[in-house]
């Protein structure tokens, strides 16, 4: 079902896909041992030579790179290849610290467009489709990344970027956008915006929507679909890596295909960083295999996933990972109980009544952490009456407790009165360390 972008290389044996990819790893750590002198160092101490890799598994004998390692040599010195050979550049801002920078060469970039053309054409895009990228363009790598792989596939590309949500609709209409490329949360920002000037989001006649770079759930996925009438699929990536491309949902959407003759996956324990079995939760660390600038060697992506190996209906034999539930560093642990906020908005999503705006506001009381769940509710259930508000407030109070085993309180918000995000949601706010509350 759907068409396959490469099926030279999504649909390989395992057997020959593991040749390849053992051949591009011993490539790629020479590489970095040769050239970038932070590894050769690193190598050395650990008296790993890259002789050691004589099968995938030794992987694991690899040092590890953090996001640390990046921001301690700011701007390039974790380059393989000096300014001259590179051709773009991009960074992450960064909430805190330096950004982190990340360059490509031209065949970075033939490679980044190869992997995005892969996970488009998953997703249902082909030369037919008008393509609304939504995404910022910027030194983020989100718009870039779809939009050369988009381009290749032959997709009309409308690269409007981000914001300037009311021309966003008026041009969709005009132009018949038929995919719609952005965060999650953004697209439903659109939707709203829609409904605004008048217009009923599923009115305009979009059939996909290529969502990423932010954590989202089954339900939400379930909303945007009814809101826009769209076949929505879920895309990851990070700057670290390539961009978005890393991996991608088809049409099946039970997990998403990894690119993995360029893209070495492990799932390992956040804590001991020992190898995890397939089908168990863990932290994703990749290995770029063939990034000529900047070829980090495990990089630990903080993302929690598992990978299914299963063969997909579809034809692919790529693993399949599934779709991110967050990053370790958006973890709350409220009295002891680990919950992702991905968990707390499959709960909210699932009630009906609650609005998919919602925010969590973390706080201590005394040694105690406290959550606070502000949640929007929907236009039509908003009768003002204190019983229906009462009632709602605690179902959800509830069912948080029944389905997470955590207490949290929960505060119920009018329509609209929460930002809306244009790129990536911001869903916690921790005033534990700011002592703004407490
Ligand atoms: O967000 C790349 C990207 C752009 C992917 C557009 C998909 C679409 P960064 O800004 O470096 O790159 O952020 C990377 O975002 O480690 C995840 O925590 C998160 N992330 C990205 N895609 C997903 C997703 C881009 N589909 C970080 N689901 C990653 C959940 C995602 N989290």
């Amino acid at each position: 079902m759907g068409f396959i972008w490469n099926r030279e290389r999504e649909c390989m044996s395992r057997k020959d896909l593991e040749e390849l990819q053992l051949a591009r790893l011993k490539a790629q750590v020479k590489r970095a041992y040769e050239k970038v002198p932070f590894y050769r160092e690193k190598l050395e101490k650990a008296g790993i030579y890259p002789e050691k890799i004589k099968t995938l598994k030794d992987v694991r004998y690899l040092p590890v790179t953090t996001k640390d390692d990046l921001r301690d040599n700011y701007p390039f010195g974790l380059f393989a290849e000096p300014k001259k050979n590179l051709v773009r550049l991009h960074a992450s801002s960064g909430t805190t610290g330096r950004p982190t920078v990340v360059g490509y060469t031209r065949g970075d970039l033939e490679v980044w467009a190869e992997v995005v053309a892969r996970i488009v054409t998953m997703a249902g895009v082909t030369d037919e489709d008008t393509a609304q990228i939504a995404f910022g363009y910027g030194l983020f790598t989100g718009a870039f990344g779809l939009h050369y792989g988009l381009e290749k596939v032959g997709a009309l590309v409308v690269p409007i970027s981000v914001g300037n949500s009311r021309r966003q609709i008026q041009l969709m209409r005009d132009f018949g956008t038929t995919a719609l490329i952005c965060t999650p949360s953004y697209s439903l920002h659109l939707a709203e915006t829609a409904r605004e000037l008048g217009i009923e989001p599923r009115s305009l006649g979009l059939k996909w929507g290529l969502f990423g770079s932010e954590p989202w759930t089954e339900e939400m996925r379930a909303e945007i679909e009814k809101q826009w009438g769209i076949v929505a699929t879920d895309n990851y990536g990070l700057s670290e890596i390539i961009g978005p491309g890393v991996s991608g949902e088809c049409l099946e959407r039970e997990g998403l295909h990894i690119n993995e003759d360029h893209f070495l996956v492990e799932v390992v324990d956040p804590e001991t960083l020992e190898p995890k079995e397939p089908g168990e939760e863990g932290e994703l660390i990749i290995t770029p295999l063939t990034k000529e600038a900047l070829p980090l060697l495990r990089y630990r992506t903080r993302d929690i996933s598992k990978i299914n190996p299963e063969p997909c209906r579809c034809g692919r034999t790529t693993t399949r990972m599934q779709r991110v539930k967050g990053r370790t560093d958006d973890m709350l642990i409220i009295r002891g109980v680990n919950v992702f906020p991905s968990q707390i908005e499959s709960v909210l999503m699932e009630i009906e009544g609650t609005a998919p705006h919602y925010q969590l506001i973390v706080s201590k009381r005394g040694y105690l952490d406290e959550l606070e769940v502000q949640v929007e509710i929907e236009e039509k259930f908003f009768t003002g009456k204190f019983k229906d508000l009462e009632q709602l407030t605690r179902t959800i109070e509830e069912r948080l407790a029944s389905t997470l085993q955590i207490s949290a309180k929960v505060k119920l918000l009018e329509p609209r009165s929460l930002e809306r995000s244009e790129g990536k949601a911001k869903r916690v706010i921790d005033l534990r360390n700011s002592g703004e509350r407490g």
